[in-house]
């Protein structure tokens, strides 16, 4: 059985939910770390002002007793505390359906879901749409990354491009540490200031901006995920998982990309002898830790790309679904620029997805099981 999860709410709801199956019993559960996770996903220039609305918390409710898993389901809530401004809209026990959303945003999930779902308004479809629930995600991911820090792994992210300032090469040393305290994410000084700027100037027209985040994993051991069935191929759950997260339009591994264009002499991590029996290492890691489906023991390298956000102030060209004429987009509330958050939920859906991976591996009913067949794997006991 492996580690799992889902999420419910929708974005001005009363709270919204999240269930994480099949964590081994005996993990150490810190809120605080979880809660620190949430407020990581609030940071960064760009964000709308829901975010000075919301203070996300996570309570847990269930599968967790005196901060230790009991091996049940965990379950967490997380409030929204825009939700008094909106009772009377949204929720079972709301008591008017309130201003129907019905120009339809282009690049958002509104028109798709209106036809999927046979409405004529898409507020349905926008509240549980929304990035709101990232948050979930971040907190279940948050779990994900304890379970994954008893195995010696972690997962950072820092920016790298917004609209067209690209960051220079960086330092991957403490990463997480450095790039959240920056404004933006980025590691690269100079190259933060234009990704400010180009935030600036979007927001000043009315505009938004997308951009690319690296997530990396460390000190994942060979083996994890599958060269024998497709559907536990790591490339394909990561690239899956990543490509979920809301505005996220690509990934690339390693360096697939620029890869591509170059000869299997250039681009491959050749194979050299460490001295040591069984010891294997590479001077590169264009590969991006994954070969064949499964990790090589390299650090797992995704690049995220974001779409710019959808909601535009200025309103781009759409269809008003109810009068069937030529319109400009509603244009609620939205961040300008979400791309360093973006990083920091990607971090949480590859822990969940590397945390799936690892715990379909060596399955476990205690974090004692799981923490000795993984040293056993890695051939250190
Ligand atoms: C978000 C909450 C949302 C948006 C944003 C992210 O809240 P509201 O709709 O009340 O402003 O600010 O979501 C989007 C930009 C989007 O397109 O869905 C959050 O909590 O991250």
């Amino acid at each position: 059985m492996s580690i799992e999860y889902t999420t419910a709410g929708e974005s001005h709801g009363k709270m919204s939910v999240g269930i994480l199956n099949n964590v081994p019993a005996g993990l150490s559960v810190d809120f605080d770390f979880v809660n620190n996770e949430l407020k990581r996903r609030m940071l960064g220039l760009g964000r709308g002002a829901r975010m000075d609305i919301e203070d996300d918390t996570a309570e847990f409710v269930a599968g967790v007793r005196a901060g230790v898993s009991t091996g049940a389901p965990i379950s967490l809530i997380i409030q929204n505390a825009d939700h008094k401004n909106h009772v009377r809209r949204i929720g079972a026990y709301a008591t008017e359906r309130g201003e129907k959303l019905t120009a339809v945003r282009p690049g958002h999930a509104d028109l798709a879901g209106v036809v999927k779902y046979g409405a004529d308004d898409a507020t349905d479809v926008w509240e549980r749409a929304s990035a709101r629930n990232t948050a979930v995600t971040v907190a279940l991911g948050a779990v994900a990354k304890l379970y994954l820090a008893e195995l010696g792994i972690t997962v950072c992210s820092h920016t790298v491009r917004i609209g067209i300032a690209n960051a220079g090469s960086v330092s991957l040393e403490n990463v997480n540490e450095r790039a959240d305290s920056d404004r933006v994410r980025c590691l690269d000084g100079e190259a933060s200031e234009k990704m400010v700027n180009e935030i600036r100037l979007a927001a000043l027209s009315g505009d938004t901006l997308g951009g690319t985040a690296e997530i990396i994993v460390n000190g994942l051991i060979p083996g994890i995920g599958s060269c024998m069935c497709a559907a536990k191929r790591l490339d394909g759950l990561l690239c899956g998982a990543t490509a979920a997260v809301p505005s996220v339009k690509a990934v690339e591994i390693g360096d697939g990309i620029s890869g591509s264009a170059l000869y299997g002499s250039a681009f491959h991590d050749q194979i050299y002898p460490s001295g040591k029996k069984g010891v294997y290492v590479r001077k590169t890691n264009r590969a991006g830790g994954i070969e064949g489906g499964m990790s090589n023991g390299m650090p797992i390298v995704l690049h995220a790309y974001f779409k710019p956000i959808p909601t535009l102030k200025s309103g781009l060209d759409t269809v008003d679904i109810s009068t069937g004429k030529a319109v400009k987009a509603a244009s609620p509330r939205a961040d300008v620029c979400a791309v360093p958050a973006g990083g920091v939920i990607c971090e949480a859906a590859v822990a969940l997805a590397i945390a799936g991976a690892v715990s379909d591996t060596l399955g476990g009913d205690t974090m004692k099981e799981v923490v000795s067949r993984y040293r056993a794997k890695a051939g250190l006991s």
